[in-house]
């Protein structure tokens, strides 16, 4: 990592020169900014309509050895969640969330669903990847648990991060080539082992940001985008693992049309404005699997849109 300043110190002579930048780490109201030249310094908001996150383009001014950011230019998307209390967002202009689980520890569905409702939302494509297939047992009862997304057109990938060759990996670094990809899922489930994988020495620089940036230590706990390639085409971006997805931002009239294997079935309804909770005629009951009537749409996704729908309808009054 160029040392964080150098940049800034000679861009000082030309004062109130715009730079263009692209936000690789933010950590509280600071960011660190990427030159196109690839040197790294870091850069101060200007106020709120300048708060940057990862991902983001940026025009940025020098001060003395830091920056300022000026401008934040428009984003092609924001993947973020929101609870009652805050919004937090994740990073932004991505072509991918990679949702990484693991055998262990065990992951909740529940957010599994939620982040591929943001995801949606959000027109990114999402990945679902399973580690730690080397823990044979765990790994076949997560595996089976994934039924009902192994279905869906992105299926899951299995992995073994920690023991991979590099025929394992071949089949997602194929998918990420030439994309920013933000990697996401709970603590513990080998983010920071895959940057680790495909940006030999990225934990040194994550320590050397999060020196810079005066934040903790060896779980994650900054948002920070890595280059897998030399020429800087393919973007990954290793964040900290997340327990809880709000989604308050979402409609729950929205909800069916972002749960595919559910959409599917939604247009089948004999009311055009069907919640498909409780109506006759509801195209997405007729299809739920059941022990009486195996059907498409499996019973735990249709519970979750159900209890989802039941919070979205609370969290509005
Ligand atoms: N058995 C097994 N362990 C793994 C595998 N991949 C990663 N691990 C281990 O899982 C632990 C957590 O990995 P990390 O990469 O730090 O997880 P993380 O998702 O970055 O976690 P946070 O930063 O806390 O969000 C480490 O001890 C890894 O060595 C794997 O394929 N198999
Ligand atoms: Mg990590
Ligand atoms: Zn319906």
């Amino acid at each position: 990592m160029a040392k964080p300043g150098r940049a800034a110190a000679s861009a000082s002579t030309a004062a109130k020169t715009l730079h263009d930048g692209l936000v690789v780490a933010s950590h509280g109201r600071h960011c660190l900014v990427e030159t196109p030249a690839g040197e790294r310094l870091i850069c101060h908001p200007r106020g709120k309509k300048s708060q940057a996150v990862v991902g983001d383009r940026v025009r940025w001014q020098a001060t003395e050895d830091e920056g300022t950011i000026e401008e934040v230019l428009p984003r092609r998307n924001l993947f973020y969640r929101q609870d009652e209390i805050r919004t937090k967002s994740f990073a932004a202009n991505l072509d991918h969330v990679l949702i990484l689980i693991a055998a262990e520890p065990e992951f909740s569905e529940h957010q599994l669903a939620r982040a591929l409702i943001a995801a949606e939302a959000e027109r990114i494509t999402p990945i679902i990847a399973l580690n730690k297939s080397d823990l044979v047992e765990p790994f076949a009862r997560a595996w089976n648990k994934l039924a009902p997304y192994r279905r869906m057109h992105h299926g899951v990938l299995p992995l073994s991060l920690k023991a991979s060759g590099e025929a394992d990996y071949a089949s997602l670094m194929k998918l990420l080539a030439g994309k920013s990809t933000l990697v996401l899922g709970p603590s513990g489930s080998g983010k920071s082992t895959l940057t680790n994988l495909l940006v030999p020495g990225a934990t040194v620089l994550t320590q050397e940001i999060s020196q810079a940036l005066n934040s903790g230590k060896h779980t994650t706990t900054s948002t920070t985008w890595y280059w897998i390639d030399e020429a800087r085409t393919t973007g990954l971006i290793d964040s900290p693992g997340f327990q809880e997805f709000g989604l308050n931002h979402i409609q729950p009239m929205q909800l069916a049309k972002l749960m595919p294997d559910i959409a599917e079935h939604a247009n089948d309804c004999k009311f055009y404005n069907c919640t498909h909770l409780h109506e006759p005629g509801c195209g997405v009951i007729a299809n739920v699997d059941s022990p009486a009537r195996p059907g498409p749409i499996s019973a735990s996704r249709y519970r979750i849109y159900g209890e989802l729908f039941a919070e979205l309808s609370q969290s509005r009054y």
